[in-house]
Parts: C-alpha cells; sequence; structure tokens
C-alpha cells in the first residue's frame, strides 16, 4: 500500500530533510543530486521518479514545491527553486506535507452521523446517498426558510471559489470565510488610510517595527525569508510583544509591551516624528490630507504619556521613532497579518498606517507598495434571483463597517443563535475548522444545535466534522487539480501559480468542485456548473498565455521587474484622493476619524490576560496531529511567566485549571521567563473532542475553549485578545 510504505519516513530522517531547507536555495537537493548521479547507472528503481510540480497547501503561502513521486508514491517534497515567492524554500510544515497525504487518519469515505451531534457515531454512505441526502436538506431548508437560510464557510483554497459560486447559484448571501477570525481588521484599517492594501518590501527596508506580528515563526513568504536577508544586511528590527518570540529573540531590540497598548507607542512616535519635524514635507503635502489634524490630535500623547501606557520607556520611543525618521522612507511600521486581537484593532493597525505615512514610504523602495499582479480571468456566474430572499446577509450591520463579502463569524453566530434577523438552520464547511478557531467554542456548538443539518467537507475528522450531520473526505493538495491562484508578494515576486494531481486521490475522496457540481445537478443549478477544471483554467488563461508556458516549465509564474512608482501621478482610491491620516469617511459614519487612545481594560485581580500566536510547526488548528510535525510538539502548555507561578504554588511541568468566562480547560504549566507576568499564552490545535485525531487525541488544551467571543468594532473581525483567565492548582 501507497500509505504503509511512505509512512516509514523517519523523524530523523525527516529533521535532517527539512533542516536542509534553508540551504537547498543555494545547494542542489540531495535527493536529486543522488537521482542525477544513479540516473544513467542501471538503478531500477530510480528511474522510476518523476518531479511533478505543485503549490504547498500546509498553510495559505503556496510555496512553490517538487513532488518526488515513484510509482504514484510521493517520496518527499522539495522546494521548487523557481518559486521567487517562497525563495527557494519549504518549512518544516511544508516538508511534512507527505504526511498530510499519507495520514492514517484520513476520512475515506462519506459519513451520516447516527448518535447525538458529537458522539461521535456515524454510518458509511455511498457517495450517491450522501450527495442525495446534503441536496434534500438544501432543499428543504431553502424552501422552508428561504435560501439565506443555508450558511456557507469556506477557508482558504484554491477551490474555496467554487463554494462561493454555489452558494450564490443556490441563492443565499451568507457566505463566510476564516478572514473574520484572521485579518480583516488590519486590511480595513490600511485601505481606509490607503485605499489599497499594501504590501511591505521588507527585503530592502533597513529598519523594521514589528508590533504584534511573529514572522520567524508565523511564517509569511517571502517576509519571512526577506527579513532574514535584511537583516544579513545590517537591516535593524524592532519588535514589540508581549512574548518572548523567535523574532523577538532574533531582533535588535524587544520590547514587551503591555497587551493591548501599541496604540498609544505609535500615537507617541508620531508625535515625536511631528513635533520634531522629522516627516517628509512634500510627501505630506502632496500625497496626504489631514495633517494639521493629526499634529494637533497627536500633541497630547507625548513619549512621557505613552511609557506610562505601554511599559516601554519614553527614552526609547523617542529614540526609536528618531531613528525610524532617519532611516525613511526605507523604514516601515510593518502592517501586520493576524490583527484578531482587540475590540479597537481596525484603530490600532490605523495608527500603523499613519506613522507609514509619515515615513513618506509609499511606493518607494523599502516601504509599503502595491506590487504588480497578474488577474486571471474566471467563469462569469449570473447568480439567479430568489424573490423570497430577506434584504441582506443575517450578520448586517452588526459591525460598523463590515466588509460584505467576508462578512463575520462572530456576529454571524450571533445573529443565527439568536434566530435573528432570520433563522439561519443550515450550515457547510469548506476546509474550515471554527470548532477550534473561532473563540468560543461552547457558542458554536450551540449554534449547530440550534441548526437542521451541517456537513462538512475535510480530510480529517476535525472537530468541526466531529459535530456535522454529514462529513465528505476530500483529497489533499497533492491529490487535485486546482484553478490557478494569482498571489502577491513583495518586491519582484507576485505570480500565478496552481496544482495538478501529483498522485491519484486516495479513497473514496471526491475535491469540493466535483461535490458542488454533483449538489447542483441534483438542485437543478447544473446549468452554472456546467465546465471542467479544464475549461475553467482555459477561461482564467484567455489574457495570460504567458503564464501558461512558466506554469508548465517552471511550475510558477512570477512577475518580476521593478514594484516602485508604480503609483506615480495616481490618485489614491480614498474619499480625498489622498493618504488619509484623518478620515473623512468614518467621520462621517461616526467613527473617530483619528485613531483615540483608549487604555485596555485592567486585568482584574488574580487574573491574566490569555493571548494567541503561533509556532513554526502548527498551522493554526490543522497540523498537529501531522505525524512528522506531532513528533515534535505533543501536547500543548500554558506560558506562566515565574513571578506570576510561583504566587499561585505553580510547578513547571504540573497540570493546573485555566478559566475564563466562555470556559474551563486543564492543562500543563510551562513555567517562563518569555511572556509576561501579566500575560498567559497557549498553543492552537490541541484539546480536540474529535478522537479520530488519534495522535492529539486527549493531548492537551483547547484555546477556543476559554476565548471570549468579542469583535473589532469597526469591522467585525474577532477580537480573541480581550479574554481574562484564572489559574489554579488542581
Ligand atoms: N485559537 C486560535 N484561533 C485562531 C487562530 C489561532 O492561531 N488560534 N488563527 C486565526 C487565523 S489567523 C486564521 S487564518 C484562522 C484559520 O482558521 P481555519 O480556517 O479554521 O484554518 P485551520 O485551522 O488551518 O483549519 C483548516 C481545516 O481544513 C482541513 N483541511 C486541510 N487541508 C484540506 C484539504 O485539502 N481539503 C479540505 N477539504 N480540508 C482540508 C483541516 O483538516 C482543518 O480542519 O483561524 C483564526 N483563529
Ligand atoms: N508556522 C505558522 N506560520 C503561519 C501560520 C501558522 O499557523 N503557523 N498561519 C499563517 C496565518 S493564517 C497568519 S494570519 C499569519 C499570522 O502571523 P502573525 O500576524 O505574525 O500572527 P501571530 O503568530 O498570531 O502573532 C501575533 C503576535 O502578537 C503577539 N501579541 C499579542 N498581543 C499583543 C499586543 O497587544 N501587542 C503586540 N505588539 N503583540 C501582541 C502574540 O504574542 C504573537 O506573538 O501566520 C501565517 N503563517
Ligand atoms: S510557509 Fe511552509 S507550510 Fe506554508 S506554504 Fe510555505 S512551505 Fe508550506
Ligand atoms: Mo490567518
Amino acid at each position: 500500500m501507497a500509505a504503509t510504505k511512505t509512512q516509514m519516513i523517519s523523524r530523523r530522517k525527516f529533521l535532517k530533510l527539512s533542516g536542509a531547507l534553508a540551504a537547498s536555495t543555494a545547494v542542489a537537493n540531495p535527493c536529486r543530486v543522488l537521482y542525477a548521479l544513479t540516473k544513467d547507472s542501471g538503478v531500477k528503481n530510480l528511474n522510476e521518479i518523476r518531479e511533478v510540480f505543485s503549490a504547498c497547501d500546509m498553510c495559505f503561502n503556496k510555496c512553490g514545491l517538487i513532488a518526488q513521486v515513484e510509482n504514484d508514491i510521493v517520496k518527499k517534497l522539495d522546494p521548487n527553486p523557481k518559486s521567487l515567492k517562497s525563495r527557494g524554500m519549504l518549512c518544516a510544515r511544508g516538508n511534512a506535507g507527505v504526511k498530510q497525504l499519507y495520514d492514517p487518519d484520513r476520512l475515506k469515505y462519506p459519513l451520516l452521523r447516527k448518535g447525538a451531534r458529537g458522539e461521535g457515531k456515524w454510518q458509511r454512505l455511498s457517495w450517491d446517498q450522501a450527495l442525495d441526502h446534503a441536496a434534500e436538506q438544501l432543499d428543504k431548508i431553502g424552501k422552508q426558510y428561504t435560501r439565506c437560510g443555508f450558511l456557507f464557510m469556506a477557508g482558504t483554497d484554491m477551490q474555496s471559489t467554487f463554494v462561493h459560486q454555489f452558494a450564490e447559484a443556490y441563492g443565499s448571501y451568507n457566505i463566510i470565510s476564516h478572514e473574520s477570525n484572521c485579518l480583516l481588521s488590519r486590511n480595513r484599517a490600511f485601505l481606509d488610510t490607503y485605499g489599497v492594501m499594501p504590501t511591505p518590501d521588507v527585503l530592502n527596508c533597513k529598519y523594521v517595527i514589528m508590533p504584534g506580528a511573529n514572522r520567524f515563526e508565523a511564517i509569511v513568504t517571502p517576509d519571512t525569508m526577506d527579513l532574514m536577508t535584511a537583516m544579513e544586511n545590517k537591516s535593524k528590527l524592532v519588535v514589540l510583544d508581549p512574548r518572548f518570540t523567535k523574532t523577538a529573540a532574533l531582533a535588535d531590540e524587544w520590547y514587551p509591551i503591555k497587551p493591548g497598548t501599541d496604540m498609544a507607542f505609535f500615537l507617541a512616535v508620531a508625535q515625536v516624528i511631528i513635533s520634531e519635524e522629522l516627516y517628509d514635507k512634500t510627501f505630506i503635502q502632496e500625497k496626504t490630507s489631514g495633517f494639521e489634524e493629526l499634529r494637533e490630535h497627536v500633541k497630547q500623547y507625548t513619549p512621557q504619556w505613552a511609557e506610562q501606557e505601554t511599559d516601554i520607556p519614553a527614552k526609547d520611543i523617542k529614540r526609536i521613532a528618531r531613528e525610524l525618521a532617519k532611516a525613511a522612507p526605507s523604514a516601515m511600521v510593518y502592517p501586520g497579518r493576524r490583527s484578531s486581537d482587540y475590540e479597537d484593532s481596525t484603530q490600532i493597525r490605523r495608527s500603523y498606517a499613519i506613522v507609514n505615512a509619515l515615513l513618506g514610504n509609499w511606493d518607494q523602495k523599502g516601504g509599503l507598495l502595491v506590487p504588480k499582479k497578474v488577474k486571471p480571468g474566471s467563469m462569469h456566474l449570473e447568480a439567479p434571483f430568489y424573490e423570497d430572499n430577506p434584504d441582506d446577509r443575517v450578520d448586517a450591520g452588526m459591525a460598523q463597517m463590515m466588509f460584505g463579502e467576508e462578512g463575520s463569524f462572530k456576529h454571524t453566530r450571533d445573529a443565527i443563535l439568536k434566530g435573528e434577523p432570520y433563522p439561519v438552520k443550515g450550515w457547510m464547511t469548506y476546509k474550515t475548522n471554527p470548532m477550534q478557531t473561532g473563540a468560543n467554542r461552547n457558542k458554536t456548538i450551540e449554534m449547530i444545535n440550534t441548526l437542521d443539518f451541517m456537513m462538512t467537507v475535510d480530510i480529517t475528522m476535525s472537530d468541526t466534522a466531529w459535530m456535522a450531520d454529514l462529513v465528505l473526505p476530500a483529497p489533499s493538495y497533492l491529490e487535485r487539480q486546482d484553478p490557478l491562484s494569482a498571489f502577491l508578494a513583495s518586491s519582484t515576486c507576485s505570480g500565478v501559480i496552481t496544482r495538478d494531481a501529483v498522485v491519484p486521490a486516495m479513497f473514496e475522496s471526491k475535491p469540493v468542485f466535483w461535490i458542488v457540481k454533483e449538489l447542483a445537478k441534483r438542485l437543478d443549478l447544473g446549468e452554472f456548473f456546467d465546465y471542467t477544471m479544464d475549461d475553467f483554467r482555459k477561461e482564467q488563461l484567455k489574457k495570460i498565455p504567458e503564464v501558461a508556458k512558466a506554469i508548465k516549465e517552471d511550475g510558477v509564474y512570477n512577475i518580476t521587474g521593478p514594484s516602485y512608482g508604480l503609483y506615480k501621478g495616481k490618485p489614491f482610491k480614498t474619499t480625498s484622493k489622498k493618504i488619509e491620516l484623518y478620515s473623512t469617511r468614518y467621520k462621517s459614519k461616526g467613527i473617530d476619524p483619528m485613531p483615540v487612545y483608549k487604555s485596555p481594560k485592567s486585568i482584574p485581580e488574580n487574573h491574566f490576560r490569555i493571548v494567541v500566536g503561533r509556532n513554526a510547526y502548527i498551522t493554526q488548528s490543522a497540523s498537529t496531529n501531522n505525524n512528522l510535525l506531532w513528533e515534535l510538539q505533543k501536547e500543548n502548555h500554558l506560558w506562566v511567566h515565574p513571578e506570576s507561578a510561583a504566587a499561585l504554588g505553580i510547578k513547571d511541568g504540573e497540570t493546573i485549571n485555566v478559566k475564563s468566562s466562555a470556559g474551563k480547560v486543564t492543562i500543563k504549566a510551562r513555567v517562563t521567563k518569555e511572556t509576561r507576568p501579566d500575560t498567559v499564552y497557549m498553543d492552537t490545535g490541541f484539546g480536540v473532542m474529535s478522537n479520530w485525531l488519534t495522535n492529539i487525541a486527549g493531548k492537551g488544551a483547547c484555546i477556543a475553549e476559554i476565548l471570549e467571543d468579542r469583535a473589532d468594532i469597526i469591522s467585525g473581525n474577532m477580537a480573541m485578545h480581550e479574554t481574562f483567565v484564572t489559574i489554579s492548582k488542581i
């Protein structure tokens, strides 16, 4: 069997292989050297090795890869040196992708719930039975509650577009992505300042200040590698993080900022830059609006004041502001990525955007860019109109400026629980695991228990699948053909990538494209999906034939050439057509036009703030059960500072209770100076309910169980750092 053979890669060998990843850009891959050496020497098996291009899917980055395939078995995954975005790198998780494919816990066939929800009793169905059942439920719910009574949720994936298209053809506006648990408030802030979400040119930056991002563990390509290269070229890195992350460890300076106070820091930086006239006057005059209002506004925010708020010494704030201005325009406040943290996250990120504007780093080397992008075509879908549908999404109006096409998981769930403004009784999830990644797991369970029907398409029995009524098995990224996907990265490395099946799909797994086509047929919507993946790709490539050629030859299409100066003479897509230091649009909506600082709620006595983050082996909730990665981390721990642990009599490794208003878990303590005394932390992806995840079942605790669900007021992005917990010995 294919699976058994590849499962024999030992941990030592795996580490050796993934350890070689950094070197693999410069040095030819050892496997391929061996192959080249033995190719003509009469060694039989190696002759059968095929090298197949693909794109990694162990996280959203889509790093270019080359699979080594022997007799339809993937032996190893190598980085694709031609992929400029990933700079010829495949991280530890990328290397472990072999075990995503050959995971003994993979779902094998459709399953229908037998016992109570979450009880774990299942009946095997044929695909026909499963699809008939799903179509029947879609039809029934659509008729009884209108089409908007069915919610669709798809995570990051090259096939998620088909779930969205299906939802549109079916007639529901209630489509959400994982993004309202991820980065919407960051996007909101930068879009509302610049009219576009810029990309940081980390590679050429001389001074990076990185607040609330962890680029050496939370890998974003090419930023992670570019930051390393920039630092080798003497760029300075300043990290603000309540935890001593690997990024903090490698930085020139690290400040364990008091959580929730970054806005105070950046308003004070702005105050120094403005009061000392360290900004580029021509740039401010030509490109920005609202400078005088900003000057007045930040007068109150002195470094001395900010020291009290942030725990960062005033003299350092002042010095950093001056250093940033000196390095400008090749200096930046890194925009970050995940911003599902505070109720005022949009305004916090606005303060980053405003300081960047003061640095005049727009469209400049080492600053914020809008790189060139290729836009593949798409199949046009003329969605039918259903007269009885309500006027709007179920979460409409629940945040001040929600992205209509993304919605908000938090607000949608609240609306469903309330049954207002209208009932939603069906839910389809694809490649997303909100039971682990949506704060307040108990509320998600409550929501599921109000539904008539829930179906999940996944590769394993995730906690979300565990709660579903119908579970459909999908092929992993190495087994399926995907559409083309364009990506934007920093200077000279945007591009397009795609996937063909590296090996045939295992078990009875079926791609979601096929699933929605089959459902559409059963619902009389077949006309909307009357095309094949090849047709879809042809449509995508119609106007960009050069992409097809590059992908065939190199596995990826890179856009090269300068990314600077592309905005020269162009108006910004904002109300004032300039960079908005002062937002008239916010003002008109009753939102503070400039970020107004409010101290975070103080932590009650004997409580701690819990924050979310990542390490380099885990992708949110999705990779903790992977056989190779699990060997590197078998459970999670609660990080507690030694002073706090001593006050509670808690020892390193001791099992403790952690409690919030949302829930309670038990977990082992990791007593460490790598977090502030007032802040605790645990990794995501453990404490699973699904006992089909055999490596991690019964291990560690689920952070979503104790995170309270708050939302960023402006965007509706989940706010996951607003929870206070108590910890106690058992
Ligand atoms: N507690 C906590 N919550 C978080 C975060 C956190 O770090 N901690 N991070 C936040 C952020 S930044 C994000 S982006 C979101 C992400 O949240 P999610 O969208 O939930 O992402 P994952 O946790 O990666 O879960 C992906 C799911 O897809 C399944 N899967 C993997 N590959 C395939 C495939 O090829 N096909 C199918 N059908 N399924 C597949 C996995 O088994 C898993 O169930 O979570 C947010 N929420
Ligand atoms: N290995 C790995 N890489 C990944 C992912 C993964 O799951 N694993 N996920 C990918 C995805 S979807 C995303 S969105 C990105 C996320 O990448 P990042 O945006 O870098 O997100 P996090 O790792 O969540 O890092 C947030 C950091 O903020 C710190 N923090 C908490 N509160 C505060 C605060 O008030 N102020 C400041 N200054 N810091 C604070 C936390 O301790 C944490 O280290 O990573 C991507 N890359
Ligand atoms: S960063 Fe790692 S896991 Fe993510 S796509 Fe790249 S290689 Fe894969
Ligand atoms: Mo994310």
